[in-house]
Parts: structure tokens; sequence; C-alpha cells
């Protein structure tokens, strides 16, 4: 049995992790940014407009602001069907205070979902701070290749990766969700209880 007293404790721990500094991971994905965003909302539309995308059409997306000390980052996107062994370049940029930097290409192979990592240097720190943006030119030598982006994770000392890596979520609930059901939870019980008694 699930009393208040419980939940509100299981509340106070959360809320306390969330705030401290240590390794804490910002992911990117369809959840919580429908329309505002090309990554995949589902699996069965990977290839499917507007996700699966072209030489032409280039986007961009930015991170959450994460305050506190940082002493590395890497930043690991999700791609579908990246035919890098047979040319396709889908270059990514993060942003230095407002330069485009090239971190690099794509990796990942033809239909297949793969995580990309780029380490980021201390430059981007303070850009980290405000909202990392980043950018992809997708078949940047427009060579006919098309790629569909999943997720993109901003790992800050060594904060984990999304399960279930490295294709779509499934909405997952997040801690903040997570403790809202609780409480829900602890409301039925309680109110049961109180039917009993
Ligand atoms: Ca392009
Ligand atoms: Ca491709
Ligand atoms: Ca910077």
């Amino acid at each position: 049995m699930v009393s208040r007293s419980m939940v509100l404790c299981i509340g106070a721990v959360l809320l306390f992790s969330s705030v401290s500094m240590a390794a804490v991971t910002d992911v990117k994905d369809f959840t919580g940014q429908p329309g505002t965003s090309y990554f995949v909302n589902d699996d069965a539309n990977k290839y499917s407009s507007p996700y699966y995308r072209w030489a032409g059409d280039d986007w961009g997306w930015t991170h959450s602001a994460i305050a506190g000390t940082i002493t590395s980052a890497a930043l690991n996107i999700s791609a579908f069907d990246v035919d890098a062994s047979s040319g396709e370049v889908d270059y990514i940029y993060a942003f230095d205070n407002g330069n485009a930097v090239l971190l690099g290409p794509l990796s990942g192979g033809n239909d297949i979902w793969a995580f990309s990592n780029f380490v980021l240097g201390a430059n981007f720190y303070d850009d980290i701070a405000t909202g990392l943006q980043v950018w992809i030119d997708i078949d940047s030598t427009s060579s006919g290749w098309a790629v569909t982006l999943a997720k993109s994770a901003l790992s800050i000392d060594g904060g984990t990766l999304p399960p279930p890596a490295p294709g779509p979520t499934a909405a997952t609930p997040e801690p903040g969700t997570l403790l809202l059901l609780g409480i829900g939870a602890a409301g039925v019980v309680w109110m049961r209880r109180r039917k009993a008694a």
C-alpha cells in the first residue's frame, strides 16, 4: 500500500536528483515537440515525409539550457539509413557563439538505426549553458541520399543515452510525469480506503 508520506518522500528524492549537477542527458525527440521538429514520431514512419529528408531539407534544433559546471560533453544523434559506406555524407554542426562549427558526418548504415557520437570541446560549454543549437546538412554532396533522425542526446559529464537506443522513443514518461502518476495512484488508493472506512 502506497502512503501519501511515501509518495512525498519519493517526490523529494526525484526533485533533489533533478537539480544536482552530476551526469545529465538532455534528449530531444518527437515527444513534447510534435510539429516543431523532424524527429520521427514512430518507427513505422521512418521512410515517410516529413521525417525522411533529402539534400534540400536541412534543419536544426536547440537543446535545453543546462546549468552548472560542465567537465565533459558529448552529442549522440540517432539516425536511420545513413549510407556512409556508399557515399552518403550528412554533416552535423553545432553553434559556438553564433558560428556553425562542423562536428563531422553521421555514421551508420543502410536501413539501420545507429548513434553517431561527437565529443564537444570546452568552447561549447557556454553555449550548452544557454541551449546548444545543432544543425544537420543532409546529403552535403547532393548525391540523392536521404536520412531520418530519431533523437539527439546531449550528455553532460557522462550522462547515459536514452533507452531504447537508438530508434524512436515510444513516449516514455519522464520523472516528473512518473511523480504525478504516483500521486494520482496514491490518491486513488486513499479515496478507496476512505470509501471502505
Ligand atoms: Ca543538405
Ligand atoms: Ca540514406
Ligand atoms: Ca562557445
